[in-house]
């Protein structure tokens, strides 16, 4: 298995790559979309205001910025693994099956060929309406440590998603209002967004074949079954296999988020890891320790929790998953730089495990 790391827009810098390179990674997981073009302090208003704005619509990920990216990644040692999360501004039409879902679809087609041209192996991706919401920030891993939780019905009042707003992103400022005085979202049924994701991958899937790009699909972040009124997907570990399913694909599969899955009511996690990771189709993994389940989870350091993560990475290498595992969030370290020693100390705790499991045969 190899280790590796993610790194947000902002941080797509050569320190970073060196970074992970000095910690142990030798993959490198990219976000494309700025979350962070507008400071997130999780206040009641920045509930309403989201991540801020996405991106610019008329302006695609080139292969030129991607093959560049990707260059700058191998220049220190490391390799492109992944793209993570396409950007609200290109397809919220494909989310929403609005007026521009056609123009939009083809618009996720451009990418994936430009990623596949790139060499880029696999574009993680997340079909959500409301998105990653709801997070608390608190003192809730070790030590008193900044982390998140999601608090149930002590978290922030799940109000209906504005309309101009999508993935938890702004895609259109003159329609938003965060008030939602201009309308709001409009709620459907489950079955109805599984149809939106049956359009995405017949539409696109065939496209990633052609261009050598695997698909893959991140459970949704809570695992609520609705969130802000609308549905959410792979709320349970069992409604993956769902997605197996309705595109039976080799380039079809999963960003399996072992503490979203943790965090889901149903399932016991260690039969989990074991039944997804047989198929196949774990295209990466992203690791992280919880404590708690939906309603009420806090995310914790990696050897807290709830998840034994020395037997979870045992079934990985057991069933043969030999792709990239990289930390998803950690509790912030209080230090001068708590981002960078949460990740260090991930990624410390993953390379001792997998020497321990893979029997020194680390990937170097
Ligand atoms: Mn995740």
């Amino acid at each position: 298995m190899r280790p590796g790391l993610g790194l947000y827009r902002h941080m797509l810098t050569a320190d970073n790559f060196r970074f992970a390179k000095q910690a142990g990674a030798t993959d490198i997981v990219a976000h494309m979309t700025d979350y962070f073009k507008t400071p997130r302090i999780p206040t009641a208003q920045s509930f309403d205001a989201g991540w801020g704005e996405a991106g610019d619509p008329e302006r695609l990920w080139s292969f030129e910025e991607l093959r560049d990216l990707r260059k700058a990644v191998n220049e220190e040692g490391l390799e492109l693994a992944a793209l993570e999360n396409f950007d609200p501004a290109h397809w919220y039409d494909v989310l929403l099956d609005g007026p521009r879902k056609a123009q939009q679809l083809e618009n996720v087609k451009t990418l994936i060929r430009n990623i596949g041209r790139a060499g880029i192996g696999i574009m993680g991706y997340n079909f959500s309406l409301a998105g990653v919401w709801g997070h608390v920030e608190g003192p809730y891993a070790r030590g008193e440590a900044l982390s998140v939780g999601f608090l149930g019905d002590e978290g922030p009042q799940q109000t209906p998603v504005p309309s101009g707003m999508i993935w938890n992103m702004v895609y259109d400022s003159e329609v938003f209002d965060p008030q939602g005085r201009k309308g709001h979202v409009r709620a459907i049924s489950h079955d109805e967004l599984w149809g939106r994701l049956k359009d995405f991958l017949d539409a696109v899937v065939p496209v990633a074949e052609e261009s050598g790009v695997r698909l893959a699909l991140h459970p949704d972040d809570p695992p609520m079954p609705t969130l802000r009124g609308l549905p959410r997907l792979v709320y349970q570990p069992q409604m993956y296999q769902r997605l197996l399913d309705l595109k039976p694909s080799a380039n079809s599969g999963m960003e399996f988020c072992i503490g979203t899955l943790a965090e889901m009511a149903d399932g016991d996690i260690y039969d989990v890891i074991d039944r997804y990771s047989a198929s196949g189709r774990i295209f990466y993994v992203h690791l992280r320790n919880i404590r708690g389940k939906v309603p009420n989870y806090h995310e914790v350091f990696i050897d807290e929790g709830d998840v034994d993560m020395i037997r979870a990475l045992r079934i990985l290498h057991n069933n043969s998953y030999e792709g990239v595992i990289i930390p998803d969030h950690t509790p912030q370290m209080t230090c001068d730089a708590p981002w960078h020693a949460g990740m260090a100390y991930a990624l410390g705790y993953i390379k001792a495990a997998l020497a321990v499991i893979e029997g020194g045969t680390v990937v170097e």
